[in-house]
């Protein structure tokens, strides 16, 4: 009779631990974004998109949630959905996409955001392409921030770099933005590497394995796309495309 009980116990001991395994490699790490009243905690897998401010990041978290981009102003908060749907329906399941603000001063939020969860699908990093590529300093700097938290996670988060507005005649084809940016990266890699050894810390050059040659996004551990895509337009199949097969990686 005692055996019996034992027996049973063991095997509702045992049929309970699966399940909690079987939830937690499924729900992923929850993190959570903002604080207070504002604050919301996701388990899902997320999508982030991040970029310097007036590239068009909330006007394509619209385009992909309500279907339209709508009328934006310069966000102070990040938005974020919990029930996104990918475009293609490839995945039922939800995940959380958030945009985080551009404006230099409310970065720390995605920095954080970055650092603590395991769970991020992939990053838009999206730039305004009819911006002058000599004035690209700004944003190579964003980017570096970005980079050098996503780099040395113990799973790189793949990058698409989003060139909105390409429907505009003033805007730059990828291939010259990404060599911009690349230029930039290199100097400022060499840059904060000689500080940094100055001061007994780790090499950078390790990170973005530059030592020696020219940087280049390809040599990230991440994969690194560059696509033209126009919001306005709702012009952005090479977007969609990139979320759908990040998500199922
Ligand atoms: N020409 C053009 N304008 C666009 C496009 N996408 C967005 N915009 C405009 O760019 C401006 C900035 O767009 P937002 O979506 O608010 O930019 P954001 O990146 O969220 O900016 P922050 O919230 O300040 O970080 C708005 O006036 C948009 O209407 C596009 O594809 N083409
Ligand atoms: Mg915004």
């Amino acid at each position: 009779m005692m055996d019996t009980t034992v027996y049973i116990a063991l095997v509702i001991a045992l049929i309970t631990t699966a399940a909690v395994l079987i939830i937690i490699i499924h729900s992923g790490q929850a993190i959570s974004v903002g604080s207070g009243s504002k604050k919301r905690v996701t388990s899902s897998p997320i999508f982030i998109i991040a970029g310097p401010s007036g590239s068009g990041k909330t006007s394509l978290f619209n385009l992909l949630t309500t279907g339209e981009a709508g009328k934006t102003v310069a966000s102070q908060i990040a938005s974020f959905s919990d029930s996104f749907m990918l475009p293609s329906g490839v995945e039922k399941f939800k995940f959380a996409l958030i945009d985080f603000p551009g404006h230099v001063k409310l970065r720390q939020e995605l920095f954080t955001t970055l650092k603590a969860s395991s769970n991020i699908r992939g990053l838009i990093f999206m730039v305004d392409s009819t911006v002058d590529p000599k004035r690209v300093t700004e944003t190579a700097e964003f980017l570096y921030d970005v980079l050098s938290i996503t780099e040395r996670k113990p799973q790189a988060i793949d990058i698409m770099i989003a060139c909105n507005k390409s429907e505009s005649f003033t805007s730059r084809p990828p291939t010259m933005i990404k060599d911009a940016l690349e230029k930039e990266l290199g100097q400022i890699i060499e840059r904060k590497s000689k500080d940094l050894k100055g001061a007994g810390e780790d090499d950078l050059t390790t990170v973005f394995a530059t030592s020696g040659s020219a940087f280049k996004l390809d040599h990230l551990e991440a994969a690194v796309q560059v696509c033209a895509g126009s919001v306005l337009n709702k012009d952005i199949d090479p977007w969609q495309a990139w979320l759908d097969e990040n998500a199922t990686n």
